[in-house]
């Protein structure tokens, strides 16, 4: 135990931007939910560095395992570790993941805490090679339903839950095949973002793609808003287990590859 909190605390001094910019080429991979099979399986045929787009716990068995791996190639320089909306004692509790630790650790309690304090400081975003906005949820709107900015993201405070509303779209909203936003079927506070809300963000920030998870899709990949949102879904595992697994390779644009066959995929029959 005092290894992992040692791991945690780690984390926390290595996050130091809630929106770091990054340069090189990063595989990308979705949401693992406790797939720990298929996290190995990535980490054995695909380089570093990674970029992890969140959700590394709850659902599957071995979330702690997967969390574990993912910051310690964080701690090790080897990966980039976005926030999901399952990287939150909202999602936890009822998730699995805490259910799950109190049978793996001792003093489980106390080891959410520190969980809980190291999600806060998670990244919400990173932009790589100043072209791809990677983040596990979507654009975010403001109060008055315009698209809001990374800066938005980086100014944003109380990030346990994330309490935050423009943090909390981050990790929550969805594309929505509307020109401009819809509410959200996952419930208050999260909405569904639209084709001029993704291309309003892109031109505000010079950017071209947006790269996310959260969304699950049996293909494991859908293109939206004319190819500028691009999402990926790489767990295997419980509900999602008949996932064709997809990771992407990011450098200054997005190439989906099929994790099984190794081969690139065009993942623009959308439906969303
Ligand atoms: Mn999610």
């Amino acid at each position: 135990m005092e290894a992992l909190t040692d791991l945690l605390s780690k984390v926390r001094e290595k996050s130091t931007a809630l929106v770091p910019r990054l340069e090189g080429v990063y595989t990308a991979v979705g949401d693992l939910h406790g797939d720990l099979k298929t996290l190995e399986l990535v980490l054995k045929e695909w380089p570093p560095p990674y970029l992890f787009l969140g959700d590394y716990v709850d659902r599957g068995s071995w979330g702690l395992e997967v969390i574990t791996q993912v910051f310690q190639l964080t701690v090790e320089g080897k990966a980039v570790a976005l926030r999901g909306n399952h990287e939150s004692p909202l999602m936890n509790i009822d998730g699995g993941f805490l259910d799950e630790l109190c049978r793996k650790v001792a003093n489980c309690g106390a080891v959410f805490r520190e969980f809980e304090k190291t999600y806060a400081r998670l990244p919400l975003a990173a932009v790589v090679n100043q072209r791809v906005v990677a983040i596990h949820g979507g654009v975010p709107l403001r109060d008055d339903m315009t698209p809001a900015a990374l800066s938005d993201l980086e100014k944003a405070e109380e990030l346990r839950i994330p309490e935050d509303p423009i943090a909390f779209q981050a990790l929550w909203n969805d594309p929505c095949l509307c020109d401009d936003y819809q509410p959200s079927p996952r419930g208050w506070g999260a909405w569904l973002f639209g084709r001029r809300v993704t291309h309003a963000f892109h031109r505000q920030h010079k950017t071209q793609i947006l790269l996310r998870g959260h969304t699950y899709l049996p293909s494991g990949c859908a293109t939206h808003h004319d190819g500028a949102v691009v999402t990926i879904f790489t767990s295997t595992v419980g509900p999602y287990r008949k996932t064709k697994p997809k990771i992407a390779l990011v450098k200054s644009g997005v190439e989906v590859v099929d994790l099984t066959t190794r081969e690139f995929v065009n993942c623009s029959n959308t439906h969303l």
